[in-house]
């Protein structure tokens, strides 16, 4: 039977538009490939939605000497074609190359990628979490900056009215990585993810998602790396102390129970410190 709830649509050209909707209690709207599953979640669609894309600067992504800025209705496409070949961002653009199928990956943005709550397996999140990234969004007090883990740790509030408007990456990095481990080869959301990055003292930070609720920095993994010998950023080392300081809480899903993901941990840190690696040239 055909809904009879009254449905409206804005795309705003300016960012003053689009947040006179969100203070009239409009959605945002991005790429819609998660809010399109939203009823199959047991979750009405919103009756009202704001649409970014027509605001020009939230649609590229500038790349300077020293920082990067995405706007937050970039597309996954347009940010693995826009950062191939920046060294450091190899991470960033496998978990935009990575995730979903080409079809999703041409509509689905990093906005939408950061706010679709309740979603653990978020390529992009881990990702930006060893970039340290800056999140800028648009709220009804103001423009705000908040680091990536502040972010996901208020993004509920947050986004009641909010609009996250710009990702800021700082370009110290020599290298990164983004480990995967989906069921299937496509198509399927990664049981977990391991993303790794080193800066130019040799540390590596490490972040995993889709095995909690929500992506975090293993920060113990990071301290013991950083204890040990610099043959610490050796493969089988950095599996044993994966292995040793392996903090977390394995949630169960769909795809896999929460012990399954916690065990593939260890050999997923291991893939991605030989990545690590080889891209930083130390392999
Ligand atoms: C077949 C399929 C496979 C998939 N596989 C993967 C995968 O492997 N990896 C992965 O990470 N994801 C995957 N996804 C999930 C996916 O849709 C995304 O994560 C995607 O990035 C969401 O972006 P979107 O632009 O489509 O967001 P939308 O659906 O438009 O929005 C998602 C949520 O974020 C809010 N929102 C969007 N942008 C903003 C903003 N700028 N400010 C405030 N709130 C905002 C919306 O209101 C909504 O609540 C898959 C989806 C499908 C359908």
């Amino acid at each position: 039977m055909a809904s009879s709830v009254e449905r409206s649509f804005t795309a705003a050209s300016t960012l003053d538009e689009a947040m006179a909707a969100r203070r009239q209690g409009a959605a945002v709207l991005a790429g819609g490939t998660w809010m399109m599953r939203d009823p199959r979640r047991g979750i009405d669609l919103p009756e009202a939605v704001v649409a970014l894309h027509r605001i020009p600067a939230l649609s590229k992504v500038e790349i300077e000497p020293d920082h990067v800025v995405i706007g937050a209705a970039v597309t996954h496409a347009v940010l693995g074609r826009a950062l191939y070949g920046a060294a450091g961002f190899e991470g960033v653009v496998a978990a935009a190359e990575g995730a979903a199928n080409p079809g999703i990956r041409r509509v689905a943005t990093v906005g939408g990628n950061l706010c679709a709550l309740d979603f653990a397996a978020a390529d992009l999140v881990p990702a930006l979490l060893v970039c340290e990234a800056t999140v800028e969004l648009e709220t009804v007090e103001g423009p705000k900056l908040l680091g990536i883990s502040d972010f996901l740790k208020d993004r509920h509030t947050l986004l009641t009215d909010g609009i996250v408007t710009r990702i800021h990456l700082r370009r110290d990095l020599v290298a990164s990585a983004h480990i995967r481990l989906p069921l299937r080869k496509a198509g399927d959301y990664p049981v977990a993810i391991v993303s790794l990055a080193m800066d130019k003292d040799k540390r590596c930070r490490i972040a995993v998602g889709s095995v909690e609720p929500v992506a975090r920095r293993w920060t113990a993994l990071e301290q013991a790396m950083r204890a040990g010998p610099a043959s610490a950023l050796d493969p089988e080392r950095a599996a044993e102390l994966a292995l040793e300081h392996n903090d977390f809480q394995g949630r169960d899903g769909k795809e896999a129970e929460g012990w399954y993901r916690r065990q593939v941990l260890p050999p997923l840190v291991k893939r991605g410190v030989a990545a690590l690696l080889k891209t930083g040239g130390l392999a």
